[in-house]
């Protein structure tokens, strides 16, 4: 099934209503929720692995958990425009590398989604519903298979 204007539509309002939030609380939920899940990820990240609580304002956590916001958002734009995601070669290909080299398999990807589902939820508050959901995973879907098939090519 093809990614309607609708789905593109309540990714892009989404991200407008969190961006207008304080992105130093979403990221820092983003993450929580993460470890809480898998509290072994902390280990892999190299901002995380050498303190015992998540840093609240750390620019690192900060500009990581948005590069995941907006490559989502960009994947439904692309899912909606193009029918796929498109990520340039050389970005894909570098993301592939870094996500192999870290040792990510296929179900850090489930937790990163739970996550990043929990977080869209508590970001739009009243706001939140399951098209809203349902556009949110597919559009991390499709991104995330990019990145593993490039994995897998490397690996
Ligand atoms: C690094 C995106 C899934 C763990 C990164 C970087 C980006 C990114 C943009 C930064 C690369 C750099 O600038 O050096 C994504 C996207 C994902 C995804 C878009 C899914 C669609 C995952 C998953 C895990 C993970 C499932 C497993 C928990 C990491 C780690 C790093 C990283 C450990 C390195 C952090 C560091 O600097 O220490 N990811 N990622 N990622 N990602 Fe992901
Ligand atoms: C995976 N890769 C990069 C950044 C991230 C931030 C939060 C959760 C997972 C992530």
């Amino acid at each position: 099934m093809g990614f309607s204007e609708q789905q593109e539509q309540l990714v892009k309002e989404s991200w407008e209503i969190m961006k207008e939030d304080d992105i130093s609380t979403l990221s820092f939920y983003f993450f929580s929720q993460v470890l809480e899940i898998a509290p072994a990820a902390k280990g892999l990240f190299s901002f995380l692995k050498d303190t015992d609580e998540i840093p609240q304002n750390n620019p690192k956590l900060k500009s990581h958990a948005l590069k995941v916001f907006k490559m989502t958002c960009e994947s439904a734009i692309q899912l909606r425009e193009k029918g796929e995601v498109v990520v340039s070669g050389s970005t894909l290909k570098y993301l592939g590398s870094v996500h192999l080299q870290k040792g990510i398999v296929g179900p850090h990807f489930e937790v990163v989604k739970e996550g990043l589902l929990r977080t869209v939820e508590k970001g739009v508050g009243e706001k939140w519903c399951e098209d809203m959901k349902g556009a949110w995973s597919e559009a991390y879907d499709q991104l995330a298979a990019a990145i593993q098939a490039e994995m897998n090519k490397e690996a």
